[in-house]
């Protein structure tokens, strides 16, 4: 294979002529050191992230290791808690000097760059500002509010950064309260994977675990852009290459993370700037094209099982599986012409990794949201097990499935009960242990709990942080129907555009971060995390907190919980906030299997693995077996794109976490100063007669009877496969319509909307 063919960026476009890492993290994170001016120690504070006995970084969910490194974060880590730990404190004075409707016209970036929340604040209607509260005034009130509500017309979100512990008392108090209206920010994200993974391994989560890369000799990368989403993962890459691991990457858009590395960590390699390359053949398939391009690989890894034999594990097949049949003859009855169309891949390509495949013992597929946030990402996942299944390569060591997730606990939530499926939820147990009747009923999704918000029949909203109403799609229209809320709580460190909306009665109450010490009546608490491996970390926070006024997310849900809740004997919130530790052993006595001794593994190095049945061949699935799907369709777009329609993938940058927006520098796609730009490809731009720097009109081209618009984003020749174009999150989500979402897990398809564009008027 000739890795040139593949690894070259066009010459004609504009991209990061660099390594990733390397001096650029560096200057990376000096521009936020700059912008954010640090407490002092802040540094000291970096030094302890993701270490046995420090604090667990709030950026990705990548594992962290038993033995770490000197420096264990990413430039991105730092970024994230140099955010947490500036200086800035957005201050009652501050709130005193601009009202709420002067405050929605700033940017997401300079909204957070206020600073810190530093007080409880109530929003008052006649000033249309957020004015100082105290504690017991704000609980009081929202505990009288959420009595006077109807609690199946309330909504519980979560993001996915609180712990365990936190995640633990608000899923409780949700069903105390009555309802299992528990969305979080994974029903945007991996639901594909929860709902989707487990259909057919029976597992909602990944096989793998950290030495599994120390093994494979194949990784197949799916949609997940490691450069600038879970940077410290590139380590284990550019080990495993070392080894001579071969890699594949398919991806629309060439990521620099994907296509080389310079590790800042090792000096050597930092001066003499030889970097190491990562993806032996990168594809850029089309957007919605892995259904197609996986289904090429698995025909041609079946010819080769006709001509030569010895190619699939039949044992394997037969001992553990069900439906190869049936996939088998779709498969093969599959044309290689509408496997190139649909893939916008040609044959030959599909053929190598088959090839390739069909050699390697120990093969891992690793994806992220260029699968899951699809109409069929759900199916996306079940080709990519397809093609594992052959090999029997998911249940052996060097082997599995690796879904790589978001928010730092963001797996985790789900583990301790944050779900709107009453079926996942431990609701016997629950009862037994609290002495309550919990809900039954199917609570309410993201979108979902949008589109209640959207007809009023969601009256209350409780947010335990994130920004909701600005990472949903159809955000606009969400955001104008916000103020009818009776009541909305935000529970959060900075200021967003959620906060912006206000309803009735509404409220924003400031919380710790994970670094800041966590002090409660029996003193310092720690709190806890699962990884996207399934490992579970102790993290503890030892900086002064940024303002004396605040209080941690346990003691917050606690307050609210018990000025709504009438007494119950069983349900001690006080003594549970006074003590973390008590928090974990009802963890553990509700999930005594995965939580078996928690208090006294908090602190294991590189976490304690939760387990998983899907690792050892034992598949929870309908059939018990590890299942084969058939496709019956090639694409995961809920449309087929025609004549002038494109489809619109909506990403993020290397200087945003989510809608927290750092700066405007997207180094690693060579792309800086602004987030308006909409990335074509320079054929697609030149057919039109349109040119660099053009502002165009992006609207939805669903015809739903609701127009989507966002005006004014200028073009930037990149490179593209056709048919595609690019924007940024969340500056894109007005175009994304709420109910085109995965089939199955309800995730919102941000990867795959068809628009058309035209030249902005004026
Ligand atoms: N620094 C930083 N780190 C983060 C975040 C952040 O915003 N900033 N967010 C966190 C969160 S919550 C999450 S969920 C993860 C997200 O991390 P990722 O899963 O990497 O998510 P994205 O960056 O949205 O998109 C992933 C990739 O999918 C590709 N893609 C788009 N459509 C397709 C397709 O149809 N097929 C294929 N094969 N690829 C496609 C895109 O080009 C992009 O490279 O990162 C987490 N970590
Ligand atoms: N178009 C498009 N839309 C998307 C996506 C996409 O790829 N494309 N990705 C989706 C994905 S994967 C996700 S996960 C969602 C993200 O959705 P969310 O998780 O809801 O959003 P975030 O931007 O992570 O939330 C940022 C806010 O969290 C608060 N915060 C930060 N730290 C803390 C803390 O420690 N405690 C508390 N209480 N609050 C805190 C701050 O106030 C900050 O403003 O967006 C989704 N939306
Ligand atoms: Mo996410």
């Amino acid at each position: 294979m000739d890795r040139d063919d593949h690894a070259r960026q066009r010459p004609d476009t504009p991209f990061y002529d660099h390594a990733s890492g390397g001096w650029g993290s560096v200057r990376g994170m000096a521009e936020v050191l700059a912008d954010q001016k640090p407490t002092p120690g802040a540094i000291r504070t970096l030094m302890r992230q993701n270490k046995p006995g420090g604090h667990m970084c709030t950026s990705c969910a990548w594992t962290k290791p038993a033995e770490p490194h000197l420096f264990e974060f990413c430039e991105n880590g730092a970024k994230a808690t140099i955010w947490d730990l500036t200086s800035d404190r957005a201050t009652p004075e501050f709130f005193a000097a601009h009202t709420v409707t002067e405050l929605r016209g700033l940017s997401d970036h300079d909204l957070e760059k206020a600073g810190r929340l530093t007080h409880p604040l109530r929003y008052d209607h006649a000033t249309d500002r957020y004015l100082e509260t105290s504690w017991d005034e704000a609980f009081a009130a929202i505990g009288a509010e959420l009595r006077a509500l109807d609690p199946k017309s309330t909504v519980f979100y979560t993001s996915g950064r609180a712990s365990l512990e936190t995640s633990y008392l608000f899923q409780l108090f949700a069903r105390l309260y009555g309802h299992n209206n528990l969305p979080d920010s994974s029903n945007m994200c991996h639901e594909t994977t929860s709902v989707g993974l487990k259909k057919v391994t029976g597992s909602s989560v990944g096989t793998c675990i950290l030495p599994d890369f120390d093994q494979c000799d194949l990784l197949l990368f799916f949609g997940q852009n490691t450069g600038t989403n879970s940077p410290r993962f590139l380590h284990k890459l550019q080990e495993a290459k070392e080894r001579g691991c071969r890699i594949v990457t398919f991806n629309p858009v060439r990521e620099r993370g994907l296509v080389e590395f310079t590790n800042p960590q090792r000096p050597g390699q930092m001066t003499v700037r030889e970097p190491t390359p990562i993806s032996d053949l990168y594809l850029q398939v089309r957007p919605g094209g892995d259904i197609a391009a996986l289904a090429g690989i698995i025909k041609r890894v079946l010819e080769l099982e006709d001509r030569e034999g010895g190619v699939l594990d039949r044992g394997f097949l037969a001992e553990h599986t069900t439906g190869f049949d049936d996939l088998a003859a779709r498969v093969t009855a599959l044309g290689w012409g509408e496997l190139e169309r649909e893939s916008g891949l040609l044959r030959r390509d599909m053929q190598t990794v088959a090839d390739l495949y069909a050699k390697s013992e120990r093969v891992i597929g690793i994806y992220g949201m260029g699968l899951t946030q699809h109409v069929r990402g759900w199916l996306s996942i079940a080709m990519l097990v397809n093609l594992l299944l052959l090999r029997g390569n998911i249940g052996r060591d060097g082997t599995g499935i690796s879904p790589v997730r978001g928010h730092s606990n963001v797996q985790g939530q789900r583990t301790v009960g944050i779900t709107e499926k009453p079926e996942l939820a431990p609701l016997d147990k629950l009862k037994e242990m609290f002495g309550f009747e919990p809900p039954r009923d199917k609570g309410m999704t993201t979108v979902e709990a949008a589109q209640g918000v959207l007809d009023g029949t969601v009256r209350g909203f409780v947010s335990l942080g994130g920004n909701f109403a600005r990472a949903i799609p159809d955000n606009d229209r969400v955001e104008e129907a916000w103020p009818r809320l009776a009541l909305n709580v935000q529970i959060a460190t900075k200021l967003n555009r959620s906060h912006l909306r206000p309803g009735r009665s509404s409220w924003l109450l400031p919380c710790l971060v994970r670094s800041e010490e966590h002090r409660e009546a029996t003193g310092p608490q720690a709190v806890s995390m699962e990884d996207s491996l399934s490992m579970i970390h102790g993290s503890l926070g030892k900086r002064r907190p940024a303002s004396e006024h605040l209080l941690s997310e346990p003691a917050i849900v606690a307050g609210i919980a018990k000025a709504t809740l009438p007494p119950n004997p069983q349900v001690r919130w006080d003594d549970w906030v006074a003590d973390y530790a008590v928090i974990r052993d009802l963890i553990e006595a509700t999930w005594p299997d995965k939580f078996r001794d928690f208090n006294d593994r908090l602190f294991t190095p590189g976490g304690f693995h939760k387990g998983n049945a899907a690792r050892e061949r034992r598949w929870r699935t309908e059939s018990g077996r590890a299942e084969f799907t058939t496709p019956e369709a090639l694409t995961s777009l809920g449309h087929s794109p025609e004549g002038e329609e494109m489809t619109l993938v909506t990403l993020r940058s290397n200087d945003q976490f989510n809608t927290t927006v750092y700066g405007y520098s997207d180094r690693l796609r060579g792309l800086e100063g602004r987030r308006d730009i909409l990335l074509i490809n320079p054929e697609e731009m030149g057919r039109r007669g349109w040119a660099e720097g053009q502002a165009v009109t992006v609207e939805c081209a669903l015809d739903d009877g609701t127009p989507r618009a966002v005006h004014g984003l200028r073009l930037v020749p990149y490179d593209l496969p056709d048919a595609c174009v690019v924007a940024y999150y969340p500056e894109a989500n007005p175009l994304v319509p709420l109910d085109q979402h995965d089939e199955l897990s309800h995730t919102p398809a941000y990867k795959g909307i068809p628009v058309r564009l035209r030249v902005a008027v004026g």
